[in-house]
């Protein structure tokens, strides 16, 4: 145990210093050795606080990937050091355009002012996995100031992003009927800026019209939802993007709402590892013999169905 925590601090120390190799491997180390967690955190925690978290979020297609590939060129250009986790579904149906996506961004990382980096997102993660708040702290404390998160999709349960990130970016495409039907069911709310890709396309003007009209309801907080449109593939727009991503940092900065977003982090890093511990436990009391009994049992009527919930809670 000691030499254990001993290698994390060692790691993690590599990590600070800014050691690309020690970062990556602390990044799977999060992710795939529990046991590790704790050490590496608690050697990584006085070095964050700095990041600035950008989630990118939208439909299946809508362009995600495209737009952030685009993003980091723009990040090379203005000597803006950026990192970032791209969030893969874990179905194995969509493993091909996983790997298209890891290719099409993995082509800039090898310049040290960019980082990219995959993780799977949990079935139950909310478009997140449990590790990718530990992942963002790694990355905060590693210096890079900037961390893109790219979710899977954004049904109304892929909404843990939004907790994740100082500014959420949700990207839309021109000729869906259901894009403004998306947005009144949730997503005005938990949008800073929305993004029209594949502007190049029919139905551009259309779908801004729609957006604009619901969000002339009111500025959000004082801040007034931009919409912009991008042509992510021909890197049109992101320029923009980026200054309407700094311009909502710097608004965040002076009303204090930043702080608010940091807390909001913080409680969903807690809840991500929390909740994983959870079912972890419970599948484990689940297991256990004398559990197993009382759940036969429940089928032939012996016990209620509280009593042997009260039995498993009792053991977690
Ligand atoms: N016409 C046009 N096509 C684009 C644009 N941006 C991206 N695409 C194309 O749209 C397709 C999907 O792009 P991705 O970047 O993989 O989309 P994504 O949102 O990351 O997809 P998932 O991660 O699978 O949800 C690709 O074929 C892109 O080349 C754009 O602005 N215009
Ligand atoms: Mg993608």
């Amino acid at each position: 145990m000691t030499t254990m925590s001993t290698d994390a601090g060692a790691l993690a120390s590599r990590l600070v210093a800014g050691d690309r190799a020690a970062l990556a491997r602390v990044l799977t180390r999060l992710e795939r050795d529990p046991a590790a967690i704790a050490a590496l955190d608690a050697a990584m925690s006085p070095h964050t606080g700095r990041a600035y978290t950008v989630g990118i979020t939208g439909a299946p297609g809508a362009g995600k990937s495209t737009l952030v590939g685009a993003l980091l060129e723009d990040s090379l250009r203005a000597d803006r050091r950026t990192a970032v986790l791209a969030l893969d579904p874990r179905s194995p149906l969509t493993h091909g355009a996983i790997l298209g996506d890891r290719m099409r961004m993995e082509t800039a990382t090898a310049d040290p002012r960019v980082f990219v980096r995959s993780m799977t997102a949990d079935p139950h993660g909310g478009g997140l996995s449990a590790t990718t708040p530990l992942a963002v702290r790694a990355l905060d404390a590693a210096g890079w100031p900037w961390v893109i998160i790219e979710t899977v999709g954004v049904g109304q349960s892929e909404l843990d992003v939004v907790e994740a990130a100082a500014t959420t970016v949700v990207v839309l495409n021109p000729g869906w009927g259901d894009e403004v039907q998306a947005v009144k069911a949730g997503l005005l709310e938990v949008a800073d800026v929305f993004v029209i890709n594949k502007a190049d396309r029919d139905g551009a003007a259309e779908l801004r019209y729609d957006l604009e009209r619901l969000l002339a309801a009111g500025p959000k907080g004082g801040w007034r939802v931009p919409v912009l449109d991008t042509v992510a593939s021909e890197r049109r727009g992101t320029t923009e993007l980026w200054a309407a991503i700094e311009a909502h940092r710097d608004f965040q900065q002076s009303t204090g709402a930043l702080s608010v977003r940091r807390q909001r982090f913080s409680a969903l890093a807690v809840r991500a590892l929390v909740d994983r511990d959870l079912r972890a436990r419970v599948a484990m009391a689940l297991a256990e013999p004398a559990i197993v009994a009382l759940v036969a049992g429940l089928e032939r009527g012996e016990h209620s169905l509280p009593a042997v919930c009260a039995a498993v809670l009792a053991r977690i």
